[in-house]
């Protein structure tokens, strides 16, 4: 054997001898980790995290242990629902109001009379009042207001074949009457609305207008009458009644 061989087997056995040991340290190493001693020591504040994760964890299982050893409740035990409709006035029964519907007033009644105007034209309308028979003579119409008032104007509004007019007078408290205004009406086209001025003082809460229909053939209608007051009030009627009205042909009243 000479030189260079010895030096050769001698290199082999140092590497292997060093590859022996590090497979030594590999796997002591690995023992280590196995173990669980080579592992960094958890800080306290880890564990601290680590057990109360634990117990949550513990907290929900027995939770859940509980639900799933929870009975059911029986049909019978349930809570009664409350069907008993609360109703006002502690429950009595109280018998259905009528509605309120005001029932709209007959065509050509003295009611049509009332209120604002309401026949925008000429003509034979039904939103006017009109006497029984066009032509028959004296005719008249009352027309009740809300205030008693100093009577300053009366003005009517005809509708249909205006110029019947003949008098005009304040109802006083007692039923006297008292005259605004007694003639004849010139000549005019309808609508028309006649002013009647009052020429002393009256106080009073009801006109009534006469017409003379012979005067102007044909029927003569009266859409609205307005009454002013000295202190510049207006008022139009609230209720009417009249000497006749067609609403007594066009709609007769059952008995
Ligand atoms: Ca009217």
């Amino acid at each position: 054997m000479n030189r260079t061989w010895v030096i050769v087997i001698a290199a082999l056995t140092a590497v292997l001898v060093i590859l022996l040991f590090n497979q030594v340290r590999l796997a002591r190493r690995l023992d280590a980790v196995m173990a669980g001693n080579n592992l960094a020591t958890p800080a306290p504040a880890d564990n601290g995290n680590v057990e109360r994760l634990q117990r949550q964890v513990d907290a929900m299982e027995q939770r859940l242990n509980d639900l799933s050893r929870r009975p059911e409740m029986p049909m019978e035990e349930l809570p009664p629902r409350l069907t008993t409709r609360i109703r006002p006035n502690n429950g009595l029964l109280i018998a259905p109001q009528a509605p309120m519907i005001k029932p709209l007033p007959r065509g050509w009644s003295p009611e049509q009379a009332t209120g604002p105007p309401d026949t925008m034209e000429a003509g034979d309308r039904s939103t006017a009042w009109a006497s029984r028979n066009p032509d028959s003579g004296e005719e008249w119409l009352k027309l009740d207001y809300k205030r008693e008032v100093m009577v300053a104007e009366v003005r009517v509004r005809e509708t249909y074949n205006p110029g019947a007019i003949v008098k005009v007078t304040a109802v006083l408290p007692g039923g006297d009457e008292a005259l605004i205004w007694e003639g004849t009406e010139a000549p005019a086209q309808a609508p028309v609305d006649r002013s009647f001025p009052n020429p002393q003082p009256i106080k009073a809460r009801s006109v009534k207008v006469y017409l003379d229909t012979t005067k102007v053939p044909g029927w003569n209608e009266i859409d609205a009458v307005e009454l002013v007051g000295t202190d510049g009030t207006r008022q139009w009627a609230m209720q009417a009644t009249a000497s006749s009205s067609y609403a007594d042909v066009s709609y007769p009243v059952l008995r």
